[in-house]
C-alpha cells in the first residue's frame, strides 16, 4: 500500500531522487495517478508553502521541491487523462505578467490536452500584449489566466482588459484560476469562468468548445 507520508516527507524535504523512487512504486503497484498527485504531492507542496509562510523554508529549498514535483508530475503525466480526446479547440494559457509560478498551470494545460484540446502553454510572466497576440496567432477560443500571487492578481484584469480593447473579446472565453483567485474575482474582471483545480477547469473549457 502506498505511504503517501512518506512522499509528502520527501517533497518537504526536497529529496528528489526519494520522491521519484516514491512515485515511480506507486505506480507500479496501481495506485491512481490522481490520488499520488493530490494526496502526495499537491499535499506534500501545501506543506511547503506553510514552511515558507512561516520562515521554516525558503526560496531555494522551495525551488527544489517544486522541480522535484514538476519531475513527478511528468512520470505521471501520461496517465492523467481526463476525457475520451474527442474535443478539438484551441486554448492559450499562462501566468500573469509579474508571476513566475507554472506548477499548477503546467497541470491546467496538462489535462486540457488530454482531454483533446489544443493547448498552446505560453509560460510565465506573460504580458497583456502577448496573450493578445497569441489569441490572433493561434486563433484561439479559450484563454487561461493563472496567477499565484494576490499581487499579480490585478494583471489578470489587465489582460482581460487588454483583450476587450483589442476587438477580440467575442471570439474568446476568458478562464481564470491559480490558488487566491475566487468565482467573484472572476465575475468582477469580466472573464468567462473560474476553475478551482486541473480537473474542473479542463471540464469548464470542455464545455465551452461543446
Ligand atoms: Co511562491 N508563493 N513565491 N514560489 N509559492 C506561494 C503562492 C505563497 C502562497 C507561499 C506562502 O507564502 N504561503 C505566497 C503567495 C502569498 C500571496 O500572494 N498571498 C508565495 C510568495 C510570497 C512567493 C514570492 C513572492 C516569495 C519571495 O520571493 N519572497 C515569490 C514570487 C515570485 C514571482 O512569482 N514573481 C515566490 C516564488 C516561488 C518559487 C519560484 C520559489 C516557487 C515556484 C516554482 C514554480 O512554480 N516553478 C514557489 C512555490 C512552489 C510556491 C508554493 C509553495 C507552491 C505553489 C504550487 O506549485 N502549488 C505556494 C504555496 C501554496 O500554493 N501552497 C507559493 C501546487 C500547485 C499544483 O497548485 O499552483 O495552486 P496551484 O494550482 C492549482 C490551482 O490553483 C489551479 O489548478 C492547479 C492544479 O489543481 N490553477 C488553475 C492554477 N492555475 C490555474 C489556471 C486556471 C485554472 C485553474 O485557468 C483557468
Amino acid at each position: 500500500m502506498t505511504d503517501f507520508n512518506e512522499m509528502t516527507n520527501a517533497l518537504v524535504s526536497c529529496d528528489a531522487a526519494a520522491l521519484t523512487e516514491l512515485v515511480n512504486r506507486a505506480v507500479a503497484s496501481g495506485t491512481p495517478a490522481q490520488d499520488i498527485l493530490n494526496t502526495g504531492l499537491i499535499a506534500g507542496m501545501d506543506i511547503v508553502g506553510e514552511k515558507m509562510e512561516a520562515g521554516d523554508m525558503f526560496i531555494p529549498e522551495v525551488l527544489m521541491a517544486a522541480q522535484a514535483m514538476g519531475a513527478c508530475v511528468d512520470i505521471l503525466k501520461p496517465l492523467l487523462g481526463d476525457g475520451d480526446g474527442a474535443f478539438t479547440g484551441s486554448v492559450i494559457i499562462g501566468t500573469v505578467k509579474g508571476d513566475l509560478h507554472d506548477i499548477g498551470k503546467n497541470l491546467v494545460a496538462m489535462m486540457m490536452e488530454s482531454a483533446g484540446l489544443e493547448v498552446h502553454n505560453l509560460g510565465v510572466d506573460i504580458p497583456p500584449e502577448d496573450f493578445v497576440a497569441e489569441i490572433k496567432k493561434k486563433d484561439a477560443r479559450i484563454v487561461c489566466l493563472s496567477a499565484l500571487l494576490t499581487t499579480t492578481m490585478p494583471a489578470m484584469k489587465q489582460t482581460v482588459d487588454a483583450i476587450v480593447e483589442s476587438g477580440l473579446r467575442d471570439q474568446v472565453k476568458i478562464m481564470v484560476g491559480g490558488a487566491p483567485v475566487t468565482q467573484a474575482f472572476a465575475d468582477d474582471i469580466g472573464a468567462d469562468g473560474f476553475a478551482a483545480d486541473a480537473g474542473s477547469a479542463s471540464r469548464l473549457a470542455k464545455s465551452f468548445v461543446n
